[in-house]
């Protein structure tokens, strides 16, 4: 890079590397900071290590224009943006380590008037821990420096419409930091930008996943019950939302993916006792998976005493929503699991076709799975699922509305 950078992102995940590409279309110098040398790597040959529609050509764009550079080590800039990822520690507690290594990283680098930023999902206080860190270590720069929080909020595979749509909370630690940071985020964003302080910007991502685990805990308490009381959920919650206040969510195998499923616990470790239906939430939606794999377990049981035979058994749909391929965090894969490991001689035919094949699981196509098998299990709700025609004599447990 011939400039000197303005920006500096650390952490190239599916996060940073999209707003560092963004960022850079702006003609803004970025230098991108990852842990991992095969990622800077693939960034500075103009490539990209993760899925996500439109992020290759915006980096390609990037660093053949010479706004975009990866690099291992941080340098010097005007304006620090911390975007790592803030796993689990012992039992769903939120580990920052991450977050801390990276604001060391960038101590020393730090001058008077910088803008320091943190986007990473981080439990609450966190932005006021780090700036004591950095003015223990600066005591010369005390109220010098702009600190603020700015979660992001988007869409998995709808990152790059998001990333400049989305309207964005922008919390500072005062005054002069959310001025700072809502200029900075102003010349890209073209959503509201809305100002607050550091500790409501990080509650407020806590709890935007929490609103949304609570609601789909409350249809997946719906479907446990509707089966008890054989009514069909979907039916149900169809026509109670035709209720001009009411608007029920759908339930499913279990709720996945790396924020929803992880963010609430973020206020429960912190809040237990004050936090009762959030960390019930949570409880029900993991229950509702293991309630899934039992229900195979079941239907597995009744086919062999009516019929005298193992069944086929087709598990459909291994990501952790519908029409995507990413696994992580997939109820629908620990269901498989759990139904695997109960296997006693049956055929089973695991199916997900949004991948073309899996270290562990040996995939099937889906017209041939569910016409050999049996019992047709519906794990997550793909659209080529929707179009399948099933005979008759199939057993179906539809946990995610297929057939609804
Ligand atoms: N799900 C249901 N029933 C529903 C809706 C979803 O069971 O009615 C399940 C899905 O199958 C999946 C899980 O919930 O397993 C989560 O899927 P999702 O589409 O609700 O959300 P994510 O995890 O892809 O992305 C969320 C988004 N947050 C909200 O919608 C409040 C996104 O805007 C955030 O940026 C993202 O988390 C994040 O990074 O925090």
């Amino acid at each position: 890079m011939k400039n000197k950078p303005s920006v500096v992102m650390i952490g190239l995940g599916y996060i940073g590397l999209p707003t560092a590409a963004l960022i850079a279309k702006n003609k803004e110098y970025v230098h991108g900071v990852d842990i991992n040398p095969s990622v800077v790597d693939t960034i500075n040959a103009g490539k990209i290590h993760i899925v996500e529609p439109e992020l290759d050509s915006a980096v390609a764009e990037a660093v053949a224009e010479g706004y975009l550079k990866a690099s291992t080590t941080p340098v010097a800039a005007d304006t620090y943006l911390i975007v790592v990822p803030t796993p689990f520690k012992g039992k769903n507690e939120p580990d920052i380590s991450f977050v801390e290594a990276a604001t060391q990283a960038i101590i020393p680098l730090l001058k008077k008037d910088d803008l320091y930023i943190i986007e990473s999902t981080s439990p609450i206080g966190t932005t006021e821990k780090m700036m004591q860190l950095i003015y223990t270590s600066r005591p010369e720069l005390e109220g010098e420096l702009n600190i603020a929080y700015c979660p992001e909020r988007v869409l998995p595979g709808n990152v790059m419409y998001e990333l400049v749509n989305n309207d964005r909370v922008i919390g500072g630690v005062d005054e002069k930091s959310t001025n700072k940071a809502l200029d900075f985020y102003k010349k890209f964003i073209k959503g509201d930008l809305h100002r607050t302080n550091a500790r409501t910007a990080e509650m407020c991502k806590l709890v935007e996943n929490s609103s949304r685990d609570v609601q789909i805990a409350f249809a997946n308490e719906l479907s446990l019950i509707c089966d008890k009381a054989d009514i069909n959920v979907w039916e149900l919650i169809e026509l109670a939302n035709k209720h001009p206040r009411v608007n029920i969510l759908q339930p499913g195998c279990g709720v996945g993916g790396h924020c929803i499923a992880v963010d609430p616990y973020f206020i429960v470790a912190d809040y237990p006792m004050e936090s009762k239906i959030i960390g019930k939430a949570r409880e029900i939606n993991n229950y509702k998976s293991f309630w899934c794999a039992e229900k195979v377990q079941t239907a597995k049981l009744e086919f062999e005493l009516k019929h005298g035979r193992k069944p086929g058994i087709a598990i459909m749909g291994l990501a952790f929503k519908p029409n995507i391929d990413d696994l992580r965090e997939s109820p629908a894969k620990y269901i498989a699991q759990k139904v695997l490991q109960n296997a006693n001689n049956e055929q089973y035919y695991i199916v997900e076709p949004n991948i073309e094949s899996h270290t562990v699981f040996k995939l099937t196509n889906y017209q041939e799975a569910v016409e050999k098998a049996d019992i047709i299990v519906y794990l997550v709700a793909h659209k080529e699922f929707k179009e399948l025609q099933l005979s008759k004599d199939k057993v179906v447990l539809d946990f995610c509305g297929v057939l609804k």
